[in-house]
């Protein structure tokens, strides 16, 4: 079999489909290389001195990792000096990141969740890292955290790397889904899958059960009726899958099915959801839909929402599309409800 590499599929993108400006496909090979150092470090584990917590909170009031900062400063010294970013924005950094005076600046924003699944880092399971592109629209001089206030759907591109049994490399253009797999001896990501396929119907979900009783109602019925199996409404028995890395998560939904929810709970009635709009959801709502599955907040479209600030949080449910579909459904009936009541 002939082995394609990620700057041959990204050379071909843009020759076929005029997709990959050169200032993007730099990019997209920058991230690509600076998650291979990532993989090193995870890998290397104990052995590197990377795990467990570092003295620090992240400006969300979350203890950052060692790897959390590691992760986020590869991403920043691999991307800083290549001519094709603006600025950088980041779950572990309070503020943007401009790129400095000493380098020439690009036009594109990269916005990232440098190591996902943190609880997990410890204990040698799957994490991730997740990353999104804008492009910076406004023409003035210089660049703000107002210029990545844009909604998901004007993602030029956007992926995870996954760091598990193998590390692999998820990425949209907005031409469909590819999987690269890092071939370690070679040093290269090797295209493994294309045109990725998410099934509209079900039979497993995501969800970390244990929040159940602080859930709205309209979430509560659809897990309820997933679990009452096939004497119940839905007619057939559920699987329930949850990694607690939403790369991880997410991954299986791409590769087999499966919808993955982190919704609003009551614990914290003012706080929309745990995830993170530009870091979390808007990438993997976009790759999610590249693969024929859908993502909403329960109510509207994740790509559609208009982001009010850069660490915003969004109850997320994703994946095959008549689950999400049916969600949503619910979450827009209990609305109308209220809205008769
Ligand atoms: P993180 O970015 O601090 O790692 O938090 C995000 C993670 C997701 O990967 C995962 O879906 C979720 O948090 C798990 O949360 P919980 O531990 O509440 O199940
Ligand atoms: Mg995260």
């Amino acid at each position: 079999m002939k082995k394609i590499s990620l700057t041959q599929y990204l050379v071909e993108q843009q020759r076929e489909h005029g997709r990959i400006p050169g200032q993007l496909r730099l990019l997209i090979e920058v991230v690509a290389r600076a998650c291979k150092h990532i993989a090193i470090a995870v890998n290397k584990g104990e052995l590197g001195g990377v795990l467990g917590s570092a003295a620090s909170e992240n400006v969300q009031g979350e203890v950052q990792k060692k790897l959390d900062i590691i992760s986020n400063e590869v991403l920043i010294e691999a991307n800083e000096w290549g001519g094709h970013l603006a600025a950088m924005a980041s779950e572990e950094m309070d503020s943007i990141h401009v790129v400095p005076n000493r380098y020439p600046q690009g036009e594109y924003l990269l916005l990232y969740d440098p190591l996902d699944g943190s609880s997990n880092i410890d204990v040698n399971v799957s994490i991730g890292t997740i990353f999104s592109v804008l492009r910076k629209v406004g023409h003035q001089h210089g660049v703000s955290e107002e210029d990545f206030l844009q909604p998901g759907r004007f993602q030029a591109a956007a992926g995870y790397c996954i760091y598990g049994p193998q590390t692999q490399l998820v990425l949209t253009v907005g031409n469909g889904v590819a999987i690269f797999t890092l071939d370690r001896e070679m040093g290269s990501w090797v295209l493994t899958a294309e045109n990725m396929r998410i099934p509209e119907d079900t039979k497993e979900f995501a969800i970390n059960m244990s929040n159940l009783r602080h859930w709205a109602p309209p979430m509560r019925r659809y897990i309820d009726e997933c679990l009452a199996g096939s004497p119940g409404p839905r007619g057939k028995d559920f699987n329930m899958r949850w990694v607690a890395s939403m790369v991880a998560d997410v991954h299986r939904i791409l590769c087999r099915g499966g919808v993955f929810a982190y919704p609003w709970d009551a614990r914290d009635p003012d706080k929309p959801g745990k995830l993170r709009l530009l870091y979390e959801a808007n990438p993997m709502a976009f790759l999610v839909e590249q693969a024929g599955g859908a993502a909403t907040n329960g109510r509207q479209r994740i790509l559609d929402l208009m982001p009010g600030k850069l660490h915003e949080r969004v109850s997320v449910v994703l994946g095959s599309k008549h689950e999400v579909e049916r969600i949503t459904a619910y979450h827009l009936e209990e609305k109308a409800q209220a809205a008769k009541a």
